[in-house]
């Protein structure tokens, strides 16, 4: 049978051009976020820090999802806008990233608390070892685009990311950004 797909996405912009039935968009507000960053900011808690569209598939071993996250640019008493951050509940589960749009870090760490960072750009391929959380933060003026593919089955561990952080932050400093570790 000859079909067209219900789904067209353009890989250059990182837009959806043609939205299927398992399309989905959420947005993230600094309410959703306030417990992410280090110091609270109670005012405009309805700005938008992310927004997460995909092909979402339901949980079930074997599937697939494919996902575009796009951070927006501005900072939280001079933190970098980001992700929350999280392990993946299926600690096995292993992500791909790509950076599309825009100029980013991708931050990543273990339960012992070793971290690292990777430079997130247009067309830089990044590798999530199932064992590592992740957290996108874009420390430039213009949205950050990255896609995502990853096991419909993995979960979100935020409690962790809550609970324990990670171990260091990212903040604005003039031009650029400066590394901030934290106790944990
Ligand atoms: C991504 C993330 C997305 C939003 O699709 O879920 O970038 O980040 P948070 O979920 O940390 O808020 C992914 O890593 N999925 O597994
Ligand atoms: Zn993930």
């Amino acid at each position: 049978m000859f079909k067209i797909s219900d789904t067209y996405f353009n890989f250059n912009q990182g837009i959806f051009e043609k939205r299927g039935e398992k399309y989905l968009k959420v947005k993230k507000t600094l309410k959703d976020l306030n417990d992410f960053f280090l110091t609270k900011k109670n005012v405009n808690l309805d700005e938008i820090i992310y927004k997460v569209e995909g092909v979402i598939h339901e949980e079930k071993e074997g599937q697939l999802n494919f996902g575009v996250t796009t951070v927006y640019s501005g900072t939280i008493n001079e933190e970098f806008y980001m992700t929350k951050g999280h392990y993946h509940k299926n600690l096995f589960n292993a992500e791909y990233y790509w950076g599309i749009k825009g100029k980013g870090l991708l931050l990543m760490c273990d339960k012992s608390g070793n971290y690292s960072l990777e430079k997130v750009e247009k067309n830089s391929l990044h590798y999530i070892l199932g064992e590592k959380a992740h957290r996108l933060i874009n420390i430039s003026s213009e949205n950050l685009v990255v896609g995502a593919c990853w096991a419909s089955n993995s979960g979100h561990n935020y409690q962790e990311i809550i609970r324990k952080g990670f171990p260091v932050r990212i903040f604005k400093n003039k031009d650029t950004f400066e590394i901030i570790k934290v106790k944990n």
